[in-house]
């Protein structure tokens, strides 16, 4: 069902034992996911824009084509800050989605290369999955590269624990923002005795955020004390990957809380 966050249109999809999610159009930014529970997993700055002037700060941020500054067009790509189209939506009894695509022709600022760009979400009784398809559908090679780039409330930062990218469960007590090269598929993040199942495929890495105090404070859209609530955790495929004409890659992230 259609749904407003802020000014902006979004779908909402609700399965009967209460788990829902919250998808807006700019951005086909994941905005909310509750579990079964009824318990957010994602974080959301209550700075945020909402209005599509600039990105949501929080939920997941769909990458593309550029990571961060490793390119010359927008930092972390235009799929963003652009406003997608719901192409379908269905499902029924405990399984339910959208699906949301991007072409050249919606956007702001024309790229070099035609492309389709599918971002699907599914929403299950114990689990939500993401799955990002990208289509070469121009007649040159189209480079590129992704990443969900997924906010996860914590309950306090400093005793949550990030497992499967280090040898030992990994800690944060300041500021970080690590690449993982040829991360494992199946990661966990503990927080306040609850566990998030994190599972990748198709993206080789796996990015590991948190802005610390400093860098929070200087940031408009987050409030001081708001990098304590939050680890990201982000499948990417952070070195670009290169498409022939009419081939396709897909990401995905499945999302499981274990009670
Ligand atoms: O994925 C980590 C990162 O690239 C960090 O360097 C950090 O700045 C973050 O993304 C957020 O970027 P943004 O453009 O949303 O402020």
């Amino acid at each position: 069902m259609m749904t407003q966050w802020g000014e902006l249109p979004a779908v909402q999809l609700a399965l009967p034992n209460g788990a829902s999610a919250t998808i807006t159009l700019f951005g086909a930014h994941l905005v909310s996911w509750k579990d079964c529970r009824g318990q957010e997993q994602l974080f959301c700055s209550a700075l945020s824009h909402r209005d599509g002037k600039k990105a949501i700060r929080g939920g997941v941020p769909v990458i593309f084509p550029q990571f961060a500054e490793r390119g010359t067009g927008l930092r972390h790509g235009f799929a963003r800050v652009s406003t997608w189209r719901l192409e379908s939506s269905g499902g029924a009894g405990d399984n339910v989605f959208a699906r949301f695509v991007l072409a050249p022709s919606d956007l702001a600022t024309p790229w070099t290369n035609d492309f389709l760009l599918r971002l699907s979400v599914t929403l299950r009784a114990d689990s939500l999955a993401m799955a990002m398809d990208v289509i070469n559908s121009g007649d040159s090679e189209l480079a590129f590269s992704a990443a969900l780039h997924s906010y996860y409330l914590v309950d306090a930062l400093h005793e949550a624990r990030v497992i499967g990218v280090e040898d030992e469960p990994l800690a944060i007590t300041e500021k970080l923002d690590k690449i993982y090269h040829k991360a494992q598929s199946s990661l966990q993040l503990r927080t306040g005795g609850r566990t998030l199942a994190m599972t990748q495929s198709g993206f080789t890495d796996a990015v590991v955020w948190n802005p610390g105090a400093a860098d929070t404070k200087a940031m408009p859209d987050m409030e001081d004390e708001e990098y304590l609530r939050f680890i990201c955790v982000e499948p990417a495929l952070v070195d670009p990957m290169t498409l022939a004409p009419a081939r396709s890659w897909r990401g995905e992230l499945v999302l499981s809380s274990i009670l």
